[in-house]
């Protein structure tokens, strides 16, 4: 299986995200994007007019899917900075995105108000910034940027060019200086940010659609009148700790469709790929402010470490080994 053929259906499982989002198709089935080419990641084989039942080919799909933001260059399509940044110093970032013919790309699909999303952190994923740059007409991207810390930081440009399937790029960024890196911040389901307290409902199972709830409330009160944000009640990222694969969700259902209250609750379909723990950034806005909440969660079980086999001589001296998982 090659490359693009596996992008197809990582492609794919993106689409059911966005159609949640945009209130199509809700979380089981794939809906309306490149069914063809999910096929062929199925099938190499399968003529590309083959797309009857694709439906319940979910599992599968996800087992082979290769999560988003891992590759600087995939199906033809390559993100390339264009500055050095120095740490602290507010910097006019600016960047390209090639595509086959090996030229910036200046044909890009609106997706949730824009034509490319663009996120940056550092790589111990204590630093999170969502922003939208602007693209002058001959392709280069250009963003206000300021990095406050040297290390290293991962930039990922979430886009789906004209006519093709979304993609979403990474690329390391480094600034120069003593580097300090951060633990992990530690697994937590309560977020504070700006006098909000946000609560963090759901677990993320690997391969699965996993629903998520998450609470806004302010003094002690329910928030009930958030402001839609790029056509949404909330955005969130999720990162995979160590490698940073990434992963775009949305809520479901959006701002005016009838069903959709503004809070306090903010529902989400989100797949991880993998048992392990990841970082979770939501973007909401309230009062005319958009702030991001931060979550560790991790997912699924660790991978058991066998018992040894058998124990003939149990003993009450408890080795204190258990239970130790987040
Ligand atoms: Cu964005």
């Amino acid at each position: 299986m090659n490359t693009a053929t596996k992008l197809g259906s990582y492609v794919l499982g993106l689409a059911v995200v966005f159609g949640g989002a945009l209130g199509v198709g809700k979380v089981v089935g794939p809906v309306g994007a490149p069914a063809a080419e999910d096929h062929a990641a199925m099938t190499p084989m399968a003529t590309p007019t083959a797309t009857a039942g694709h439906g319940e080919h979910t599992a599968e799909q996800a087992k082979s899917d290769t999560p988003g933001g891992l590759q600087v260059s995939e199906n033809g399509y390559t993100f390339n900075p264009l500055t050095t940044i120095k740490a602290g110093e507010p910097t006019d970032f600016r960047f390209t995105v090639t595509g086959p013919d090996g030229k910036p790309v200046t044909g890009y699909q609106v997706e949730h108000d824009k034509k490319l999303h663009l996120i940056v952190v550092s790589r111990d994923l204590g630093s999170f910034q969502h922003l939208h740059p602007e693209m002058a007409p001959d392709g280069i991207w250009s963003v206000k940027l300021t990095l406050e810390a040297p290390g290293a930081y991962r930039a990922f440009a979430d886009f789906a060019p004209t006519g093709g399937s979304g993609l979403t790029l990474g690329t390391d960024l480094l600034v120069d200086g003593d580097y300090a890196p951060r633990a992990l911040p530690e697994v937590s389901r309560t977020a504070e940010v700006d006098g909000y307290t946000l609560t963090l409902d759901g677990e993320l199972t690997p391969g699965q659609s996993s629903r998520l709830t998450l609470k806004v409330s302010k003094d002690g009160k329910p928030v009930t009148d958030l402001q839609p944000y790029l056509g949404a009640y909330g955005h969130l990222v999720a990162l995979r700790a160590r490698d940073l694969a990434y992963l775009h969700v949305h809520p479901d259902g959006e701002p005016g469709d009838g069903t959709t209250t503004a809070g306090p609750e903010i529902v989400f379909y989100a797949q991880v790929p993998s048992v392990g723990d990841y970082r979770l950034f939501l973007d909401f806005q309230h009062d005319g402010k958009v702030r991001t909440a931060d979550f560790t969660l991790g997912a699924g079980e660790r991978p058991a470490i066998p018992a040894p086999t058998p124990t003939p001589t149990p003993t009450s001296s408890g080795h204190g080994d258990d239970g130790h998982s987040h």
